[in-house]
C-alpha cells in the first residue's frame, strides 16, 4: 500500500507515521510537509532513513507537485493545517489557504487519480462550544464553528462530503478531541504548560480557566485513524473522544504542578482568548461500536508520561520554545 501523509512533521502526523511504519513495515509513506512554524523535521528523526520513507518539502496548495504525488498513491491520509486557534484570530488568511483551498487541492487530485482512500483528520471545533454541564458532541450535532481555525475546517469537512456525494470520491472524516503526548509543539496549552515550568516560568491561564476539552492520548487518535481507514464506512464521519472525565484547564494544570512537585503559586491567570469555547465532550459511541475502538492509554497514567518525555527531550523542543513564547508576548501580550 502506498499512503500520502500530509502534516507528517507535525504533532499528530508524525506519531501517525512512526505508528504506521512499525505495524505495517511493507507500506510506502510520502511525508508532504511545508514546514512551517508547526513542522519540524527533527519529530521524524527516528524513522526519516527508513527505506520506505519519503519526505517531501512542498505546499498542498500545489497543484502540479500534489497531482505528482498523488498519482502514485493508494490512500491519503491528510493531518496538514494551521491547527493553532491564537494563531488563527490574529491572521485568519492562511488558515483559509491552507485549511480549505489546500484541501479541496487534495481532493482534487484525489478524484483525478481514483485513489483508495481520502482519510481528512478533522476536529471536535467544528461543532462550536457546549455549555459546562450538559450534553456530548455526536455525528450528528449541528456545525456551528466560532474560530477562524474552525471555520476553515468546517469548510474543509464540508467539501470531503461534497466530493462523496458528487462524484463518489471515498472519503471518510475523523473528528477529534484535544491531543496531547510527545512531539506537541509548545505553543499548545499542555506542552506550553511543562515546558514553562521547565525553564522556571509560570504557568498562564486564560481567563477563569473553567473551560473543559476532552483529551485524547494521541496514540489512541492515531489508533482510530488506522481502524476507520482500514474498516470505516466510505462517506462516514467518526466521532472520537478520549476523556475518562471531565477535568477543565485549571485542574490540569494543579495535576501537572503535583507531578512536577510544584506549587499552585506558578499559576498566573492572563486575558482571555476572544470567543473562547466554554466546553468540548464527544460521545464516541459511533467508533466504539462499529469499530471496536476504545482509547486504552488513561489521562493521569500518560499525562505524567508526557511530562517525562518533555523533561527528557529537552533537544527536541528548547530550539522552537523560544519562538512561541515570543508569539505570545509580542501579538498577546500573554
Ligand atoms: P500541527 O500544527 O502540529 O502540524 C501541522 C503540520 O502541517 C505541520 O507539520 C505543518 O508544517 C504542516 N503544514 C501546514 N500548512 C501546510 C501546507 N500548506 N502544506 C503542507 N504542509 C503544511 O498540527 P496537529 O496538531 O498535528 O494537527 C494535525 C491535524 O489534526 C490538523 O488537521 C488538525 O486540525 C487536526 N486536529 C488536531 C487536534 C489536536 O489536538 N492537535 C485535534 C483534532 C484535530
Ligand atoms: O497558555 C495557554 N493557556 C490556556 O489557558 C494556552 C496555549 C491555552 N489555554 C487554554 C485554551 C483552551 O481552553 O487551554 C485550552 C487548550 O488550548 P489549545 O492547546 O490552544 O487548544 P484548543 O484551542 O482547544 O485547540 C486544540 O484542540 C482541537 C488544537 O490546537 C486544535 O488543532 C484541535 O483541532
Amino acid at each position: 500500500m502506498r499512503l500520502l501523509v500530509t502534516g507528517g512533521c507535525g504533532f499528530i502526523g508524525s506519531n501517525f507515521i512512526r505508528y504506521w511504519l512499525k505495524k505495517y513495515p511493507d507500506h510506502q509513506i510520502v511525508n508532504l510537509d511545508k514546514l512551517t512554524y508547526a513542522g519540524h523535521l527533527s519529530s521524524t528523526f527516528d524513522f526519516s532513513k527508513q527505506k520506505n520513507y519519503r519526505f517531501v518539502k512542498g505546499d498542498i496548495c500545489n497543484r502540479k507537485l500534489v497531482n505528482d504525488l498523488i498519482k502514485e498513491t493508494d490512500i491519503v491520509v491528510h493531518f496538514a493545517a494551521e491547527s493553532h486557534v491564537d494563531r488563527s484570530i490574529l491572521d485568519p488568511l492562511v488558515f483559509v489557504k491552507t485549511n480549505v483551498l489546500g484541501t479541496q487541492n487534495l481532493l482534487d487530485a484525489a478524484l483525478k487519480h481514483k485513489i483508495k482512500r481520502f482519510h481528512l483528520v478533522s476536529t471536535d471545533e467544528v461543532f462550536g462550544e457546549l455549555p459546562l454541564h450538559g450534553g456530548k458532541f455526536t455525528e450528528q450535532t449541528p456545525y456551528n464553528p466560532r474560530s477562524p481555525y474552525a471555520a476553515s475546517k468546517a469548510a474543509a469537512d464540508h467539501l470531503a462530503r461534497a466530493y462523496f456525494y458528487t462524484y463518489g470520491l471515498p472519503v471518510t472524516i475523523t473528528n477529534t478531541s484535544n491531543n496531547y503526548g510527545p512531539y506537541q509543539d509548545t505553543e499548545k496549552f499542555i506542552p506550553r504548560m511543562i515546558t514553562n515550568l521547565l525553564t522556571g516560568e509560570n504557568i498562564k491561564i486564560y481567563g477563569d480557566g473553567k473551560y473543559v476539552r476532552d483529551w485524547l492520548y494521541v496514540e489512541d487518535h492515531v489508533r482510530a485513524i488506522d481502524l476507520v481507514i482500514k474498516s470505516g464506512e466510505e462517506g462516514e464521519t467518526y466521532l472520537v473522544g478520549g476523556s475518562d472525565r471531565e477535568i477543565n484547564n485549571l485542574e490540569i494544570a494543579k495535576i501537572i504542578l503535583r507531578i512536577m512537585n510544584l506549587p499552585d503559586s506558578k499559576i498566573q491567570f492572563v486575558k482571555d482568548r476572544p470567543g473562547h469555547d466554554r466546553r468540548y465532550a464527544i460521545d464516541s459511541s459511533k467508533i466504539r461500536k462499529q469499530l471496536n475502538w476504545e482509547p486504552l492509554f488513561s489521562f493521569d497514567d500518560y499525562i505524567a508520561k508526557t511530562i517525562d518525555w518533555y523533561e527528557k527531550n529537552r533537544w527536541w523542543w528548547e530550539p522552537i520554545k523560544k519562538k512561541s513564547e515570543k508569539l505570545y508576548k509580542k501579538t498577546m501580550q500573554i
